[in-house]
């Protein structure tokens, strides 16, 4: 049902910088020409909280054998169906280690519409770390109307958890984020993992139509072609 792509940009060097502009500037090219929104979504935390395999694990549906530290930003999209619009998802999966991520901060956050903060339920220090990468976040410019979520991940390891719930819920409530603690490992948690992006795009989406009405009526046009629907199947 659901098309997966995947394209590396990663890289320190300027000529691979070049080639993510490029190939981005394509995608938005063609896509317009089918009329498909695109919603830029950016997942932020620590190296190793399992970034690369929560969107491994949405985009592509399994969780990888084997993973490698993220080197500038893998992103992957995934075509998706809201209220009988086809959207494509665009997970920005990014480096978490400062030396693989620091020439490419700027592209991670340029026209992001979405960011997914994620720590490791059995690293504490993940989740301290947490305010840095808010901190990074609200220092490139990124308004407040874009939607942030907390990733609680590796819920899996049932005896090594170090973050409660309480305290993770007390942090997101603070931020005014929503909270889903969940396991990128575990096949009983994917539609779970799958309902944090689905969340956001469906977010998205609502905010969006909300423009395009605003836009209609200052054309002074007729009618709004994609009206809110209060009974959406957001999943959160
Ligand atoms: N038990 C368990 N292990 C996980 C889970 N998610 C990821 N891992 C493991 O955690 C390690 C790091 O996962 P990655 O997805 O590569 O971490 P990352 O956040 O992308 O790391 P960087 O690319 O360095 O920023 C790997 O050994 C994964 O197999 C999970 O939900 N449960
Ligand atoms: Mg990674």
């Amino acid at each position: 049902m659901a098309e997966e792509s995947h394209a590396n940009g990663g890289g320190t060097g300027r000529s691979k910088d070049a080639n993510l502009s490029s190939s981005l500037e394509l995608g938005t090219s063609l896509d317009q020409s089918v009329q498909t929104r695109i919603f830029k979504i950016i997942v932020i935390g620590d190296s190793n909280v399992g970034k690369t395999c929560l969107t491994f694990r949405f985009t592509g549906g399994s969780f990888p054998g084997k993973t490698e530290a993220t080197i500038g930003v893998d992103f992957r999209e995934k075509a998706v169906e809201i209220e009988g619009e086809k959207i494509k998802v665009q997970v920005w999966d990014t480096a978490g280690q400062e030396r693989f991520r620091k020439s490419m901060v700027e592209h991670y956050y340029r026209n992001v519409h979405a960011v997914v903060f994620v720590y490791d339920v059995t690293k504490m220090s993940s989740f301290q770390n947490l305010k840095t990468w808010i901190q990074e976040c609200n220092g490139h410019r990124v308004s407040p109307s874009v939607p942030r979520v907390l990733v609680g991940n590796k819920c899996d390891l049932l005896d090594q958890i170090q973050v409660p719930s309480n305290v993770a819920l007390k942090f997101a409530d603070s931020q005014n984020m929503l909270l889903f603690e969940t396991s990128a490992k575990d096949p009983k948690e994917s539609q779970n993992v799958d309902s944090i992006f689905m969340c956001l795009a469906c977010r998205l989406k609502a905010q969006k139509s909300l423009l395009y009405r605003d836009v209609e009526r200052e054309e002074g046009r007729l009618k709004l072609s994609q009206e809110p629907n209060p009974r959406n199947a957001c999943p959160c």
